[in-house]
């Protein structure tokens, strides 16, 4: 192992050592980490490539070997120049803001790493793609507003499907993007998961995003309760980030039927998050239903009645995303969200890199270098095909989303959980009990985590064959998912105007519902107890970040924990070899620290023997290596 770290050294390798090299080196001798970290590597490796991965199971692979992603040329021994991260930084917050809206041309937010691959990849996309690319963003794209690359979904599916650290992540990220602005979505008192929290775990929560490289929170809550989102701003402002508090976009603005969310509802909800602390307004219109005369009039309402710089998101289900976009534009919008071409549409959010060239010579023209962009769409278009099992099935737009209302980052999960329950022929169902759902709550806000609630209720009527007669109908025994329970009780809020009395009474059955913001009931986690457990659970040292992922997800922490221990940092593994293992004398470079190349080769393997099990062939790093891998199943 000695030789092995010595012949692996840069300096070793580059010829440039003298006699005095070993004695200078003392990390030479540091053999026994850094040969468990390759024993527990290969230990993945030969599992994967023998039994596959278990998220794969049931899904059609990709043919293999995947071409390695094309990443643009980029001059990376240049320091990145200065961007949007300085000027928060110098100006501080409310500044910033001023800034922001000083800005004659239109500013950028690409999504690619959170809401993009959430919404078209189910969330999957790992570290090591969004790590291999940040370096060339840095420098590449300094003129963005920000990336969107953390929160939402991606903290809860790192730890449960990848095997991963969010934090770890977002550390990265950040050191490779040391200039542009990093944006997460944080859904206010839910934080990161799907349940409310005690005020103080959402505060902790904040206060280790905010550390570990955040920049800008943007805040929303499912059911658009600000005082549900007072709670999350005020810790975000604390931290000296910028608050981006987010109205979530729900019906038609035109339509006279549903008058509850008219122009005079977002301008009321404007005023209260401004007041309550906001540095910037998001327009958060999640499932892709704001339509361009409604963008128009709703940023123009905004920008009248507030100080604000609007920031509008939206997803492209409808395939007329990039309409309301420039409408929205158009109406004097401040900032826009898009993911880069070969990450956008459909359920995604729309085209950045089109955007771009549209607003071309407009006096709103972003000043943002359209090959650079294309260069770093192509390297995507590669790292998409590393996803293909994840990929829908859905071709084209559709304007049926103006009926059901699901977010695009829902959309094809709720799919996908229809086709596991056997119901995926009867998808034109479970979308109209969707609308039939969401009239019977009383017409809600539609976005995580109450959106999941709807989609769970509307599997639920399909799946029993109920109508909404037999859902209401007081003689008519139901059990309703545990969910709707829940939501009805008021564990996630209640709408201003409250859930319809019959309904809820009829789920609770005779229990009573509860009163305020549900935050307000929920004790204080005793922060240091909760470490201790943790510890004890894992075996080892909790730091603040873990002690967050622990209160956020306390049992998916703990087998990632396990995992990591068992596997060591996977995230290093490229894309391809994590998902489908290597093929017969393939070989495959391992980055595992800076300047620490692990050179893997699979020589071969033996049958199956009589335990069940067989033997892989490796050579590391010219080294004959050997693991054993059990047959599963
Ligand atoms: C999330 O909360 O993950 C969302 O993307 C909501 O739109
Ligand atoms: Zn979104």
């Amino acid at each position: 192992a000695f030789l092995e770290n010595l012949i692996d050294h840069p300096l070793f390798r580059s010829g440039e050592c003298t006699t005095r090299f070993i004695d200078q080196t003392p990390e030479l001798l540091k053999v026994a980490p850094r040969r468990d970290r390759a024993t527990k590597l290969l230990k993945y490796l030969g599992e994967v490539t023998v039994n596959g991965h278990p998220e794969m199971k049931g899904r059609s692979l990709p043919s293999l070997p995947l071409p390695v992603a094309i990443k643009p040329a980029c001059d990376l021994t240049q320091p990145p120049p200065a961007g949007t991260r300085e000027l928060l930084k110098t100006l501080g917050p409310a500044t910033f803001a001023q800034w922001i809206k000083a800005q004659q041309r239109v500013l950028l937010t690409d999504t690619t790493m959170r809401d993009a691959h959430q919404s078209l990849l189910a969330t999957r996309m790992r570290s090591h793609d969004m790590l291999e690319i940040a370096p060339h963003y840095a420098r590449l794209a300094p003129g963005l507003f920000s990336l969107e690359c953390w929160g939402g979904a991606t903290f809860d599916v790192a730890m449960r499907f990848l095997g991963e650290d969010p934090w770890q992540r977002l550390a990265q990220i950040r050191q490779a993007v040391p200039n542009v602005l990093l944006q997460m979505l944080l859904r206010a008192s839910n934080a990161v998961g799907y349940t409310n929290y005690p005020d103080n775990v959402v505060k902790f929560f904040v206060q280790q995003a905010a550390k570990g490289g955040i920049d800008v929170f943007r805040v929303f809550d499912s059911l658009n309760s600000v005082d549900n989102m007072r709670v999350a701003m005020d810790a975000v402002n604390e931290t000296g980030a910028l608050c981006e508090a987010a109205i979530c976009y729900t019906g038609d603005l035109f339509d006279p039927s549903r008058s509850k969310y008219d122009l005079a509802y977002y301008v009321r909800m404007a005023k209260a998050l401004e007041k309550a602390g906001a540095h910037v307004l998001a327009i958060k219109d999640m499932a892709g239903i704001c339509r361009p005369r409604a963008a128009s009039a709703l940023v123009k309402a905004l920008k009248e009645e507030t100080g604000l710089p609007i920031h509008f998101h939206t997803h492209d289900t409808s395939g007329l995303a990039g309409a309301s976009v420039l409408a929205a534009v158009e109406a004097g919008c401040d900032i826009v969200d898009g993911a880069l071409d070969a990450m956008s549409g459909l359920t995604s959010q729309p085209n950045l890199g089109s955007l771009v060239a549209a607003l071309e010579g407009s006096a709103r023209d972003t000043q943002l270098d359209q090959s650079a962009l294309r260069g770093l769409s192509h390297y995507w278009e590669g790292v998409r095909r590393y996803y293909a099992p994840f990929e829908s099935e859905i071709r084209c737009g559709t304007s049926d989303v103006y009926r059901h209302e699901m977010p695009g980052g829902q959309y094809t999960n709720l799919r996908e959980q229809a086709r596991s329950m056997g119901l995926e022929p009867r998808w034109p169902e479970v979308a109209e009990a969707y609308a039939q759902v969401n009239r019977l709550f009383g017409d809600i806000v539609k976005v995580t985590p109450t959106s999941k609630v709807v989609g769970d209720m509307a599997l639920f009527m399909v799946a029993n064959d109920l109508s909404p007669e037999d859902v209401l109908n007081p003689a008519k025994d139901i059990a309703f998912p545990e969910s709707v329970v829940q939501l009805m009780r008021g564990e996630l809020g209640f709408p201003a105007d409250g859930f319809p009395a019959a309904l809820q009474q009829k789920v609770l059955r005779g229990q009573a519902p509860l009163t305020g913001r549900p935050g307000e009931q929920l004790p204080a986690v005793d922060l240091e107890a909760a470490r201790e457990q943790a510890q004890k659970l894992v075996g080892h040292a909790v730091n603040d970040q873990q002690l967050a992922s622990y209160l956020m997800y306390p049992k998916v922490y703990q087998s990632y924990s396990r995992q990591r221990s068992q596997y060591g940092d996977v995230s290093v593994i490229p894309t391809p070899a994590y998902f489908y293992g290597l093929q017969d004398h393939e070989e495959i470079a391992v980055t595992i620290d800076q300047g620490k190349t692990l050179h893997l080769r699979l020589e071969g393997r033996t049958p199956e023997d009589d335990a069940g099990q067989c033997r892989l062939f490796f050579e590391l790093n010219g080294q004959p290596r050997m693991t054993r891998v059990a047959l599963l199943g």
